[in-house]
């Protein structure tokens, strides 16, 4: 995790000249910068990029890393991990295993402070790590942590919806940075179930299958059975997986996974799940159904 950077830019480069000062080309730059969040060059009025001498210095050490054979996400967490300064007091070591749950207890408590300078700084010290692991270490026991406190009365409504607003953001951000995925990679599809306005499940698994490679097409939330139909029949993605948040009787998953199935080419994959499942699930030949998503086979498995 990166801590935050303040350096001022008092020397600017545009992206030419640093990708001649580093021999690293200027599309992987920009494709380091989406993907990894490496450096948030500033921008001039025109939208031309501006890096720093410390910008420079960071990929230096970087391509070195790379060179040692590291992958390129490994080698933007120690990079980022030798960055001046260092924790300040009170704050865990960038590698010790409480830097999530530290991460986890800050964002919380500025989300719910409606505290949007004091999130972003914590969201920048997840620079560098991958995402399946920020949003398993991080987004989602955060949400989980607002559900409950708005489920015992602690917290009000309007403070679980810019804490849930902004995670949710964040999760765009990340597909946006994808652009949702290769263009080449297999083609899934996610959704929610119909009448559940809960899309974020949603949102972080379709960010995960891009993460893997996989060309996500994002339906939001709550799409017809109708609809599904005709997008499996004319679009034929390898999967589907629709996200079930809200508490659903195992009769309607039942009625919606079997016509799901019918009418979808024997191609396309189908996968239901989600904590609104019921604990008992039923076999549905087909159809997958897992109340976490972490039982399938197509997702990238996080670091710890
Ligand atoms: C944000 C939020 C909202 C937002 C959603 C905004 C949005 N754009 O998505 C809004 C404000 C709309 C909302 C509304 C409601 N909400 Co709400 N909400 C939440 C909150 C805080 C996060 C939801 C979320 O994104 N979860 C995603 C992640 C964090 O959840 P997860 O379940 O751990 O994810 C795992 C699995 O579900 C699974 N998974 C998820 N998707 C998929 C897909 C596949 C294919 C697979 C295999 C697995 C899988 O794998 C994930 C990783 O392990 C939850 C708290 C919680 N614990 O989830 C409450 C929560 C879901 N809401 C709840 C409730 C009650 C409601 C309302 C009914 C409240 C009300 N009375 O109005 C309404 C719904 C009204 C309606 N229209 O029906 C309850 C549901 C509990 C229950 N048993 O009923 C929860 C649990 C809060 C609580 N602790 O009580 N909510």
């Amino acid at each position: 995790m990166r801590p935050p950077d303040d350096a001022s830019t008092k020397m600017g480069y545009r992206i030419k000249t640093v990708s001649e000062l580093t021999g690293i080309p200027k599309n992987t730059l920009v494709a380091w910068e989406r993907r990894y969040g490496i450096l948030n060059p500033e921008r001039l009025p025109n939208g031309y990029r501006v890096y720093s001498d410390e910008d420079v210095a960071l990929l230096v050490q970087i391509k070195s890393a790379l060179a040692e054979g590291l992958r390129i996400s490994e080698a933007v967490r120690l990079v980022n991990a030798r960055q001046p300064p260092g924790p300040r007091s009170g704050e865990p070591s960038t590698d010790s295993e409480d830097a999530f749950e530290w991460v986890c207890d800050q964002l919380q408590h500025a989300l719910l402070d409606y505290d949007r300078t004091r999130a972003e700084q914590i969201t920048q010290r997840l620079i560098g790590v991958p995402h399946p692991t920020a949003i398993t270490q991080v987004y989602f026991p955060v949400l989980r942590h607002v559900g409950d406190a708005w489920e015992r009365g602690d917290i009000t409504v309007a403070q679980e919806h810019f804490a849930s607003a902004y995670i949710r953001e964040q999760l765009i951000a990340m597909l946006l940075g994808l652009r949702c995925g290769p263009p080449h990679g297999i083609h899934v599809a996610c959704t929610t179930f119909p009448d559940d306005p809960h899309e974020i499940g949603a949102l972080g698994l379709a960010v995960m299958l891009a993460t893997n490679g996989c060309r996500v097409t994002y339906l939001g939330a709550n799409t017809p059975l109708e609809s599904l139909k005709r997008f499996a029949k004319t679009q034929e993605p390898a999967w589907i997986f629709v996200s079930v948040i809200l508490p659903t009787e195992t009769d309607g998953i039942v009625v919606y996974a079997k016509e799901l199935r019918q009418y979808s080419p024997e191609s396309v994959s189908i996968a239901i799940g989600g904590a609104g499942l019921p604990d008992a699930l039923p076999e549905i030949p087909g159809v997958e159904l897992h109340r976490d998503w972490s039982a399938l086979a197509v997702l990238p498995r996080p670091k710890e």
